[in-house]
């Protein structure tokens, strides 16, 4: 069984001591020393009083979640948490450091709480697809009434030991030895006549709630905004409505336990609780241990503060990191510096920041218009324009510059890293830092190894990316890395959907209906149809050489219609809005490309639609896993829902697709090639293997 309970007598008082690192989790051993710890001091007649803490940095991070897909041995929580509740003598819950989720839940039950100021609480469950299954939807707002509970409950947000003081959640906020001061509290229960305050039996909070139908209102309106489709925050809500309107708590556990039950079976709960462990397997490279030896990065220079370069250089500043930033007109320095400032003025404007955290950032931030001023960064990155020969003259440059040791690295979304490397004599620190726009929002950072890239800088920049706040995936150096590699046929799909015989507004609604922010075309309304128009342009490329997909993108140019930015592209934008109406016009202009290539039209079914953008997502992952360019499935998936907005509820596209089932994966892919041809619809190699031996991408992992 895994984590123990220590247990000791401190004169009167039981101390029980959680004992699961790193993060004191209530696996089976957990709650195997918490029933027996409990039946050891009520059977003590010493025992006037027992305290609950955690050893090490958490009090206790909540249930397992690694238990939830298997079989899980021990008590049950519940049993034990009810035995806590029961309990006659008083138990004070010394809350040391992290109490999330379950541990949160185990707090409640105890009888009094008291805090150590730099210990945070929160109840995340909704962020896996669950809800507070432990009591928690029904024992909150009994403490604190519906509406603050919903907040903090739909939220999952933690919130500091003095902040859950003042909510009335804990009891006293404690500054120095918290076990001391939990033992210290359950004497003065003690010497107060030792009585047990159970929240289960105060009423009078939830009573006053009762007949405000309008707070549930509130919390639907507000959870259908900011979770679009999520199941688990209408269960949270009727739980919560009936800790308010059922009154009794055994039956208002009851409806909690049926709501949990519904959230465990949910499929988004399985993918949510994927990303969750997704997350952390990421940072593991299994040839690069996580003793690695790391350089500090304490100063960074950026070269180039157009939007990248300008996002990348935020990124440092938000976490205090001071920066260099290179341009080499002064006039474009001036400019970009500038939209670095406005950008943290409108944070100071939402009321996101103060005006001295904007002063104290900038503070941090020097411009220069000379290469010697990156001489005393530990790491430089480039980002300028994607442009091999331009990225392979800027590295000669900065390696003339660069201390020794720092590190070099590319912005570039997918340029051969190994090439900028050649061109200094230490390719060794040379690596890709690929920043997604913009790149002060934007959570995944796209770490690229070269070939010759040391483990240290490898490591380095997968710690500077949590530091950076960001998730980093590591990648292989192949055209377009993972990202972009696998996106070639998610666009090029849309492209030939729309001249095959659907609109850009069926293709885009069908992805928004799947849970993507925005569909292709709104996507390319975003980004500016005008880029790949010109860059075709400046090529000298010929109208009849220009892909067939690209076709109408460029019809619509001729007639400056870029996009959002002169408010008509696929979509028309009426005076300031970003919300792009269809135009009739557009529909006519595909038709007639249509017509021109010979292609006769003829209806799609959304079915059909979302399976020819998604499926190629799919395919290219099978491959590029197998080309060793990414490490594991979860690698893709984390990729696609941080720098792509894949939507976090499905898990990713390769655990989608294992949801899908894979043989109806390659059934579909195949009857598309039988159809459409293609390299795009050859299945896989990996992808008919897994098949045929009746596994899944999953099976990759464990
Ligand atoms: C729940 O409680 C349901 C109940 O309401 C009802 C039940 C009936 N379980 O993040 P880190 C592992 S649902 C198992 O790198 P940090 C994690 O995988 C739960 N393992 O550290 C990692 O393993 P490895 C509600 C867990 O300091 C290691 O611990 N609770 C759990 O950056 C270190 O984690 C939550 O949702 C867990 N609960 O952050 C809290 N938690 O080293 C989830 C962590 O092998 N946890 N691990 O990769 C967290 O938010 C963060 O882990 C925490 C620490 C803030 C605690």
């Amino acid at each position: 069984m895994k984590g123990t309970v220590h247990y000791e007598l401190r004169d009167n008082v039981a101390l029980m001591t959680i004992d699961n690192p790193p993060v004191n989790p209530l696996s089976s051993g957990v709650r195997q020393g918490l029933a027996d710890g409990l039946s050891k001091a009520l059977a003590d007649d010493q025992v006037a009083a027992i305290v609950l803490t955690g050893a090490g940095r958490a009090f206790i991070a909540g249930a397992d979640i690694s238990e939830f897909s298997g079989k899980s041995e021990g008590p049950g929580l519940q049993d034990c948490l009810k035995a806590m509740d029961d309990s006659d003598k008083p138990i004070v819950a010394a809350i040391n450091g992290t109490a999330f989720g379950g541990g949160l839940e185990v707090a409640l039950c105890c009888h009094y709480r008291v805090i150590a100021p730099t210990a945070p609480v929160g109840l995340p469950e909704v962020k896996l697809g669950l809800l507070p299954g432990a009591g928690g939807t029904q024992r909150l707002p009994r403490l604190i009434g519906a509406e603050k509970a919903l907040d903090f409950i739909l939220s999952g947000d933690p919130i500091p030991g003095p902040k859950a003081a003042e909510l009335g959640i804990v009891d006293e906020v404690a500054d120095g030895d918290i076990v001391a001061a939990g033992i210290a509290y359950a004497q003065k229960v003690i010497a107060d006549g030792g009585k047990v305050r159970r929240i289960r039996d105060e009423s009078a909070v939830v009573a006053a709630d009762r007949d405000r139908p309008e707070l549930f209102d509130a919390a639907r309106k507000s959870s259908a905004r900011r979770m679009r489709k999520r199941f688990a925050p209408e269960m949270i809500i009727q739980c919560v409505e009936a800790a308010v309107n059922v009154g009794d708590f055994d039956a208002g556990m009851k409806i909690e336990q049926e709501c949990f039950a519904k959230c465990m079976q949910h499929p988004q709960r399985q993918a949510l609780i994927h990303m969750f462990f997704a997350e952390r397997e990421v940072a593991k490279i299994p040839d690069v241990p996580r003793d690695t030896p790391v350089l500090n990065i304490e100063q960074a220079g950026v070269i180039g503060c157009g939007t990248m370069g300008g996002g990348i250089s935020m990124c440092f500043l938000n976490v205090g990191i001071p920066v260099t930033v290179l341009e080499l007109d002064q006039e474009a320095l001036d400019r970009g510096m500038g939209v670095i400032k406005r950008n943290y003025d409108i944070q100071v404007q939402r009321g996101r920041m103060t005006a001295e955290e904007v002063d104290t950032r900038m503070g941090l931030l020097t411009g220069t218009t000379s290469y010697e001023d990156l001489g005393t960064a530990d790491v430089v990155i480039e980002a300028i324009y994607e442009n091999i020969d331009v990225k392979v003259e800027t590295f000669k440059r900065i390696e003339a510059v660069a201390k020794p040791g720092a590190i070099l690295a590319s912005n570039t979304s997918g340029l051969d890293i190994d090439k900028m490397a050649a061109a200094t004599s230490r390719p060794e620190a040379v690596i890709g830092l690929h920043f997604f726009s913009p790149a002060n929002v934007m959570r995944l950072l796209e770490v690229v190894r070269g070939e010759k890239t040391s483990k240290s800088v490898i490591a380095t920049s997968m710690q500077l990316g949590k530091k950076l706040n960001k998730v980093a995936v590591l990648s292989g150096n192949a055209p377009g890395f993972i990202g972009n590699r696998l996106l070639g046929g998610y666009t090029r799909q849309a492209g030939e959907i729309i001249l095959q015989g659907a609109t850009p507004y069926q293709v885009d609604n069908v992805l928004l209906k799947f849970g993507m922010p925005m569909g292709p075309f709104q996507m390319n309304d975003l980004v500016g149809l005008d880029l790949g128009w010109r860059a075709r342009k400046l090529s000298g490329m010929k109208p009849e050489d220009v892909p067939i997909t690209a076709r109408v993108a460029d019809k619509l140019c001729e007639l400056e219609r870029f996009g959002q930015k002169t408010s008509r592209g696929f979509y028309i934008y009426p005076e300031g809005s970003r919300a792009g109406q269809a135009d009739p016009e557009v529909v006519k202009i595909v038709e007639e490309t249509s017509a021109e290539l010979g292609i006769e039209r003829r209806e799609i079914d959304d079915d059909e639609v979302l399976k020819r953008c998604l499926y190629p997502l799919i395919n290219e992952g099978a491959r590029v896993l197998e080309e060793g360019i990414a490490i594991r499935p979860c690698d893709i998936d984390i990729t696609y829902i941080n720098g792509y907005g894949f939507p976090e509820v499905t898990g990713g596209p390769m655990f989608w697709a294992d949801q899908q089932g894979l043989e109806n994966v390659l059934a579909d892919i195949k009857r598309f090639q039988e159809i459409y041809g293609g390299d795009i619809w050859k299945p896989a190699p990996l992808l008919e293997k897994l098949v045929a031996q009746g596994k899944t991408f999953a099976s990759l992992q464990s």
